[in-house]
Order: structure tokens, then C-alpha cells, then sequence
């Protein structure tokens, strides 16, 4: 595969809620939802990636925990492998680049339109 894309995405949660960012129109899937993230950089490991990826989107530190589920998807357009890791967040998260943000009760989280590639684990936290 010439053109996978590594990715890396945070399952936040606090209680009973998860935290979730919309993409912003410009984007690859603009208006869908997401769990925060991006694209790991080539000299850079995956926690690393996420690390920056949460403190440019959202202004916070974070400890990446474990792997909670790994997807490969493929799009008209690329093939993306998306690493979703457990994240504890330092601080208040607050959107750094005009994107919309909730934290949705695992139940509802399914009511929400998300990526394809997010189905499988929308669907677990949702019953979880
Ligand atoms: P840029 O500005 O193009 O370097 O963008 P990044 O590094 O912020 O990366 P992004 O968010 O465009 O790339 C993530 C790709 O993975 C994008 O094609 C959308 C896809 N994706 C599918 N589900 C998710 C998800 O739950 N979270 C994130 N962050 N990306 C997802």
C-alpha cells in the first residue's frame, strides 16, 4: 500500500462521557465527528504524534495510555491505519482552532455522524 496514512486518535473519557471534536469544513470528512487527533509525522512515534496532535487542537498535555482499537480503513482517495489510544488530559481541554467540541454520554455517542472507519469503536463504547 504507496499511500497509507498513519493516524492516531484519543479516546478521552470522563465518567460516563467521551470527548469528541468536529472536523472543520476544509477537511478531509469536514462536519463529521471525531475523537481528536491526526496524522503521525514521519520521524515521530505514535504517542508522541498524539501528544502534539492534542496540544495543537485542543491546548492540553495528555497521557496516552493503551491501545483501545486499531482500524485500517481505505477512502476513494487514501488508505488510513488509525491508532485509537486511551488519554488522560492534564487540564481543561479547550478548542485551539475554532472546532466544535462536546463530551457525549457513551449511549449517545452513536447518535452522532462519525468517520466508517470510527463504526466499530462508536459502537462499543456506545454498549460499554
Ligand atoms: P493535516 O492538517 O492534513 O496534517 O491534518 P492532521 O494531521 O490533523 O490529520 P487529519 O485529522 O486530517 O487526518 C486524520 C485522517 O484520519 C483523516 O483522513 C480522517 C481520518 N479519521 C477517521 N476517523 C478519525 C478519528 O476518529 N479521528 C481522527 N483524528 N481522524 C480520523
Amino acid at each position: 500500500m504507496a499511500d497509507l496514512v498513519h493516524v492516531v486518535a484519543a479516546v478521552i473519557q470522563r465518567e460516563s462521557r467521551y470527548l469528541i471534536t468536529r472536523r472543520n469544513e476544509g477537511t478531509h470528512l469536514a462536519g463529521l465527528w471525531e475523537f481528536p487527533g491526526g496524522k503521525v509525522g514521519a520521524a515521530e512515534s505514535p504517542e508522541a504524534a498524539l501528544r502534539r496532535e492534542l496540544m495543537e487542537e485542543l491546548g492540553v498535555d495528555a497521557t496516552v495510555g493503551d491501545l483501545v482499537e486499531a482500524v485500517t480503513w481505505t477512502y476513494p482517495e487514501k488508505t488510513v491505519r488509525i491508532l485509537f489510544f486511551s488519554c488522560a488530559l492534564a487540564g481543561e481541554p479547550r478548542p485551539q482552532e475554532g472546532q466544535e467540541m462536546r463530551w457525549a454520554e457513551g449511549p449517545a455517542l452513536s447518535t452522532y455522524a462519525f468517520p466508517e472507519a470510527d463504526r466499530r469503536l462508536v459502537e462499543r463504547l456506545s454498549h460499554a
